[in-house]
């Protein structure tokens, strides 16, 4: 059976859902995500922003048309798009948003950096989602963690338009559900679906176990990937390569480092790898 998170949110978790431009982080919610591996922030994006976000996300997607998301990798039923810090200075100003960030240093510690930014359509009037996977195939090593994902909710999330599913708590168990599971497409019995407005941040420990499901509507449901990594892992996109020498010259100190500009090890980490996926080919 599956529980909606609303359900699980009613009043003793409230604080989970705290209002990200009013609230600073507080020891629950890291201790929300230290225990459960997820923390929604409800409001972590003004109106404003959530504007701004999607108007350039929809507007890239007609731009780059079938080129979308070939930064990245393909999936089957999405329309993605990959290296979205290149493409707009609202990106730029959404990955360092301290409520989010903070949260993500919390579990990839303080000198994190971005490890990719993309965005995901959700293809309308679909019977299957995704797997259930862990980013990038990751298991925490002997120092910890070392993965932090923040989807970023660009339209409301519902029971039916593909809601992110998430199993509570999987972060802490070493594993990941291709090890263990005879098929990650199919239900699992402690999986919650993420309903929340558009607006909401969801900060994730990207160890835990989720995926996207199946968006049985009809229309796309879309959201913003903000990706991050512990500073001795490779990116997933290597933002120095990425990133237009304009952009580069552009970003304030605390961004370049956020984007590891200037760090020889990431170079050496970042500069040889092919991008990796939990699941996509
Ligand atoms: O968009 C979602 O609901 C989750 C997507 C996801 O986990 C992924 O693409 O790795």
């Amino acid at each position: 059976m599956r529980l909606h998170i609303m359900a699980l949110f009613s009043v003793p978790f409230e604080w989970a859902r705290a209002k990200a431009h009013t609230y600073r982080m507080t020891l629950e919610q890291q201790q929300h995500l230290d225990d459960q591996g997820y923390v929604i922030l409800e409001s972590a994006m003004d109106t404003a922003l959530l504007h701004e976000l999607r108007t350039r996300i929809l507007e890239l997607f007609d731009e780059e048309g079938e080129r979308a998301g070939h930064e990245f990798r393909k999936e089957e039923h999405a329309h993605r798009l990959a290296n979205l810090v290149d493409k707009g200075e609202v990106f730029r100003r959404a990955i360092a948003l301290r409520p989010v960030l903070d949260l993500v240093k919390h579990v990839v510690g303080d000198d994190c950096k971005l490890s990719s930014l993309n965005a995901r359509s959700a293809d309308p009037g679909i019977d299957v989602g995704q797997p259930l996977h862990v980013d990038m195939g990751a298991i925490p090593d002997e120092k910890g963690y070392w993965v932090c994902n923040t989807v970023w909710l660009l339209d409301d999330f519902t029971p039916d338009n593909g809601p992110t599913r998430m199993i509570p708590g999987s972060h802490k168990w070493g594993t990941r559900p291709q090890d263990v599971m005879s098929d990650p497409y199919a239900a699992h019995p402690q999986e919650i679906l993420l309903i929340a407005p558009a607006g909401t941040v969801v900060v994730m420990n990207a160890h835990m176990w989720h995926g996207g499901t199946a968006n049985r509507t009809s229309s796309p449901r879309l959201a913003m990937h903000a990706f991050y990594c512990r500073h001795d892992k490779p990116q997933q996109q290597y933002q120095k390569q990425l990133l237009r020498p304009e952009v580069q010259a552009s970003v304030s100190p605390q961004l370049r480092s956020l984007l590891a500009l200037d760090d020889p090890l990431n170079d050496e980490l970042s500069s040889t790898v092919t991008v990796k996926s939990g699941f996509l080919k």
